[in-house]
């Protein structure tokens, strides 16, 4: 038996792979404007893929190392890209203990009256592999892969996606030069470093992401953190379902870009899987890596923010 399809049907039919097709794209908001569906900007899509492209084309740029072209591509195209998602970008210059420093900030001010919020992550990468199992590969660059282009991939796909009307300040902060520590005039932290010293006033959290795209991805309770923040943070995602993922038992004392906060008294965390054994080697690359850690930690982010900070709250 053949059903004739009626035009207010035929029309529901159209609707609905166009509705489909625009979320398969990972816009939903543009999907419900177009159908003149109220707004439901609190529907917010953490798109895993696009975020692992972000992350594949800063390894294929090389080593982002202090002083290289990769470096410096890296932030023409962090500036580029988030100016493009509505951010207002600062491009922070200063010789800090006489390093050249260039960290990155996206900025989304809304009102000063609003909490302001941090999110952190480096953008460059280790200048030796010198945990490499093999001696000849230890004086090579790590590719950072994990270490150093995960987190900026998550945080570049939060400034896609994170919904305009959050009740919220936000800066991205990309910093630079975390990696060069425990060798000859290397430090670690220098971006964070300086970048807490030329900050004006007092951010009411930071979240640090550094190392979250091991395929095998366990992230502990960081024990220089906030207690508290780290708190909240490990609840989401548990109310996500990402429990396993996120492991509510605290593990390592890690010096990462959310200890310059901690010493000055701001709140910070360092959300970071720290058993990733390709650390600081020259098999940090891509293989290793996966879309699907990035898109968890980037919607536990997320959702951490929309849950403090979303129009319901
Ligand atoms: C994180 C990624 N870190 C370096 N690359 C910070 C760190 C420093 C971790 C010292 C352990 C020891
Ligand atoms: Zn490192």
């Amino acid at each position: 038996m053949r059903i004739a399809i009626t035009p207010p049907l035929k029309f529901l039919e159209k609707l609905r792979r166009v509705l489909l097709l625009l979320l398969l794209l990972g816009n939903l908001s543009a999907a419900l404007a177009c159908t003149g569906t109220p707004q439901v900007s609190e529907i917010t899509v953490f798109n895993a893929d696009r975020a692992f492209r972000d992350l594949e084309y800063q390894v294929q740029l090389g080593p982002r190392i202090p002083g290289s072209s990769a470096h410096e591509q890296v932030r023409a195209w962090l500036i580029s890209i988030n100016k493009q998602s509505g951010w207002e970008m600062e491009a922070q210059s200063v010789i800090y203990q006489g390093n050249e420093i260039h960290n990155i900030i996206a900025k989304r001010e809304i009102d000063q009256h609003l909490p302001w919020i941090i999110i952190g992550a480096h953008y460059d990468s280790r200048i030796i592999a010198d945990r490499d199992p093999l001696p000849e590969n230890r004086s090579k660059p790590v590719p950072g892969a994990n270490d150093g282009a995960s987190g900026v991939a998550v945080l570049n796909e939060i400034a896609r996606i994170l919904p305009a009307d959050l009740q919220v300040n936000i800066w991205l902060v990309y910093f630079d030069a975390e990696d060069n520590g425990s060798m000859p005039g290397g430090e670690w932290i220098l971006g964070s470093r300086a970048f807490v010293e030329k900050l004006k006033g007092t951010p009411d959290a930071v979240i640090v992401v550094d190392m979250v795209a091991d395929r095998d991805l366990n992230i502990y309770i960081e024990q220089n953190s906030n207690e508290d923040l780290a708190a909240e943070v490990w609840s989401v995602a548990k109310s996500l379902g990402y429990e396993d993922t996120f492991i509510n038992q605290p593990k390592y004392h890690i010096i990462d870009d959310h200890i310059p906060f901690i010493q000055a008294g701001i709140p910070a965390i360092d959300i970071i899987d720290f058993e990733y054994r390709y650390w600081h080697t020259v098999s940090d690359t891509v293989d290793k890596v996966s879309a699907d850690s990035l898109g968890i930690v980037g919607r536990v982010v997320v959702a951490w923010l929309l849950e403090k900070y979303g129009e319901d709250n």
